[in-house]
C-alpha cells in the first residue's frame, strides 16, 4: 500500500457488510461497533454482488472445499430477500489491524464473544461461516480489494496513484436531468 504524503501508520481497509449482516438489520450495529475504532470513513456504497466480483474478491481461496458457498454467500443466495451487501472503505491510524480486532477470529464460534463476529455470526447447517463482515487482512490486501470493490472517484482520499483516461461508456442518467440531445 502507498499512501503518499501522509503519517507511516495511515492505512485504508475494506469492510463489507455481508447479506446476513444486511438480513438480520444489523448494519446500524455493526457501524457503531467499527466507530470504537475512531477512524474516518472514506467511501460507501449498497450493492448487489456479480458472480464476477465474488470470485474475484475471493480467488485466493478457490481450491478451498468451502469456495462454491463462499460465493453463494457473498452473492446473497443464502438471503434472496436482501440480496445486498454495504462496502465501506476506513481510513486512518493503523486501521487494517483495528477493524479486524473488532472483527474478531474468522469462525464466528471461536471469535471472543465481545467481536462483531462473535456477536454476530454464526455456522450455518451447511458448514457455511455466517460471520457477518469481511475485513482486509494486510495491506496488500486491502489496496486489492479496495481497487476491485470501489473507483477513485467514489473514495473521498486520493489512496492510490490514479491517471485521467479518456474512456466512451454507456451510462444510466436520470430520465429527468438526461440532456435534450440525447
Ligand atoms: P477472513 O474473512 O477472516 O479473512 P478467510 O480465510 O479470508 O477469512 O475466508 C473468507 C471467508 O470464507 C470467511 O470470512 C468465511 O465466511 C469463509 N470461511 C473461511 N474459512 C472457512 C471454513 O473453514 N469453513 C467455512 N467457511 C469458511
Ligand atoms: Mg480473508
Amino acid at each position: 500500500m502507498t499512501i503518499t504524503g501522509l503519517k507511516p501508520d495511515f492505512e485504508a481497509t475494506l469492510l463489507i457488510v455481508k447479506p446476513d449482516g444486511i438480513a438480520k438489520s444489523l448494519t446500524g450495529n455493526i457501524l457503531t461497533r467499527l466507530s470504537e475504532a475512531k477512524l474516518e470513513i472514506a467511501a460507501a456504497k449498497c450493492l448487489r454482488v456479480s458472480r464476477e466480483l465474488a470470485f474475484e474478491h475471493y480467488k485466493h481461496l478457490k481450491h478451498k472445499p468451502f469456495f462454491d458457498e463462499i460465493i453463494d454467500y457473498l452473492m446473497g443466495h443464502y438471503h434472496p430477500d436482501r440480496k445486498k451487501v454495504l462496502a465501506l472503505v476506513y481510513a486512518g491510524a493503523n486501521a487494517i489491524s483495528k477493524v479486524r480486532e473488532l472483527a474478531g477470529a474468522t469462525n464466528p464460534e471461536e471469535a471472543d464473544s465481545c467481536t462483531i463476529r462473535g456477536q454476530f455470526g454464526r455456522i450455518t447447517t451447511k458448514g457455511v461461516y455466517e460471520n457477518v463482515i469481511h475485513a482486509s487482512s494486510d495491506r496488500n490486501e486491502a489496496e486489492r480489494e479496495i481497487k476491485l470493490w470501489f473507483e477513485p472517484d467514489e473514495i473521498i482520499f486520493d489512496l492510490f496513484p490514479t491517471v485521467t483516461e479518456k474512456v466512451t461508456t454507456q451510462k444510466k442518467v436520470w430520465a429527468s436531468v438526461a440532456s435534450k440531445a440525447n
